[in-house]
């Protein structure tokens, strides 16, 4: 099901409340890593946004090793980001 894409202004204007994520170079995604004290906070870290993938219907796009969590935020469905995204990244925010 298609999504609205975020306008230019939307996004830059959601960058700015999220200063730990970058807009990746294409403009499609916005990127982010974290690092947590080992592997037990990182994948601990990891199921709480997977529970809200889960409930969000909106996955997100990741690599971990041991205690760094690198994430990027896309929507599929609408070729670029989305209000999802940035809910996503909100979330993400307010747990790490
Ligand atoms: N996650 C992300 N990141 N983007 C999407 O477009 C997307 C998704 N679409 N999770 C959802 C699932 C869609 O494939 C299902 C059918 O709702």
């Amino acid at each position: 099901m298609p999504i609205a894409r975020l306008t230019d202004a939307e996004r830059d204007a959601a960058l700015a409340e999220l200063p730990s994520w970058n807009l990746r170079e294409d403009s499609l995604a916005i990127e982010t890593e974290l690092k947590f004290a080992d592997f037990n906070e990182a994948f601990g870290f990891m199921t709480r946004v997977a529970l809200y993938a889960d409930k969000a219907d909106h996955h997100p796009e990741w690599f971990n090793v041991y205690s760094t969590v690198r994430i990027t935020l896309t929507t599929h469905d609408a070729d670029g980001l989305s209000e999802r995204d940035v809910a996503m990244a909100r979330f993400i925010e307010g747990i790490r």
